[in-house]
């Protein structure tokens, strides 16, 4: 991989548009397969209540954000949400809980019993719990994780603005478990948090530092819930995402790149443009955890007006000809 430095990536982001996208789209289809997308699916195994205080979050127990509030799921339930979403065509499943961390006690045996079952369905699995030990880590790893999510979310320098229970170099340290599990990282950001273009630079940089590169980085544009300190933050333009997407494909050809949280606001055409620009991961299924995802049938309709076609679980992210 080249060695990235703030000055470089910033020259790549400021870049005029359009000779950015094509860059993108050229390095995208050096190593990807055009118009294959990861399907995912989130299931919220465990919704609201959370001790933390991210600004952005509905789920935050100290914020009013009206959601409606479950503990744990059964094994049961979520195989049958796996099964469903297997049905509408996802590849992996990601089970999220609003948990700061993760405890070593009946819960966590359980979530260890749900990626079992996912595993036994064919389909590659995902969690995202919070803060992870190594030996934690390592338990997933056994009962078949194949990645686990730990956003970085945004600048060092724009993260305490952000989140105060919870240090930067917590989340750097739950990153380097994941990986010394063999474990694919899978770490991304948030658009719209207030952050300058210096702090989208910064955090860039940030993963570029990270112990090899992430293998799927999440772009989520700030869906503003009322209630929680971020509602009345301005919406991210398709041209602030575009260029984000763009920026992040060149820096990792390889990474799958998702569209993640704000999507249900964009139309085709945007979405379009995201594609274009080098993302080729996407969440399906009415909602994400909590907040709102694009209509099934929509997602229906833009797969195939635009010829996209769903990756194989487990199948190598490459383009079959690409350059080793
Ligand atoms: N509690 C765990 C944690 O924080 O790592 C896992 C779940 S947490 C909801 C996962 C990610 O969702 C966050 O890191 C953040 O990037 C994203 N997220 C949460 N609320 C969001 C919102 N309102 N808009 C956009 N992204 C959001
Ligand atoms: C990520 O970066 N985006 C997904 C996944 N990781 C867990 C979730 C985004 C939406 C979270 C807000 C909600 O649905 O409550
Ligand atoms: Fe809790 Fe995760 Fe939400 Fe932060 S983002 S409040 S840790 S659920």
């Amino acid at each position: 991989m080249a060695e990235w430095t703030v000055s470089s990536i910033s020259a790549l982001y400021h870049r005029e548009l359009l000779g950015l996208l094509f860059e993108a789209a050229r390095v995208h289809q050096q190593h990807f397969k055009p118009g294959e997308i990861q399907v995912n699916h989130l299931v919220s195994v465990k919704t609201g209540g959370c001790p933390e205080d991210c600004s952005y979050c509905p789920q935050a127990a100290r914020y009013n954000t009206g959601i409606k509030k479950h503990g744990l799921m059964s094994r049961e339930e979520v195989r049958t949400r796996a099964e469903e979403a297997k049905e509408m065509g996802a590849s992996r499943v990601c089970l999220g809980a609003a948990w700061r961390e993760v405890k070593d006690n009946d819960q966590f045996d359980r979530v260890i019993d749900m990626v079992k079952d996912i595993k036994s369905l064919g389909m590659e699995t995902c969690c995202t719990l919070g803060l992870l030990t190594q030996a934690q880590a390592d338990r997933l790893k056994e009962a078949g994780l194949h990645a686990y999510n730990h956003n970085l979310d945004t600048s060092p320098e724009h993260y305490g603005k952000i989140i105060s229970t919870r240090q930067f170099e917590d989340r750097i340290r739950t990153l380097t478990h994941v990986k010394n599990a063999d474990l694919q990282v899978c770490c991304g950001g948030i658009l719209g948090l207030g952050e300058t273009e210096e702090d989208r630079i910064q955090f860039l940089f940030a993963l570029t530092q990270l112990e090899g590169p992430p293998e799927s980085i999440p772009i989520n544009t700030l869906y503003a819930v009322p209630g929680t300190p971020l509602e009345n933050q301005a919406p991210i333009s398709i041209w602030e995402l575009v260029r984000m997407i763009a920026t992040t494909r060149i820096i990792f050809p390889t990474a799958m790149i998702r569209m993640s949280a704000g999507r249900e606001k964009r139309s085709l055409e945007d979405q379009t443009l995201c594609f274009l620009a080098g993302a080729n991961s996407l969440f399906i299924g009415e909602k994400l955890l909590t907040i709102a995802n694009p209509l099934p049938e929509a997602d229906h309709h833009m797969f195939t007006h635009l010829g996209l076609t769903p990756k194989a679980p487990f199948s190598g992210s490459r383009h079959a000809d690409a350059p080793h």
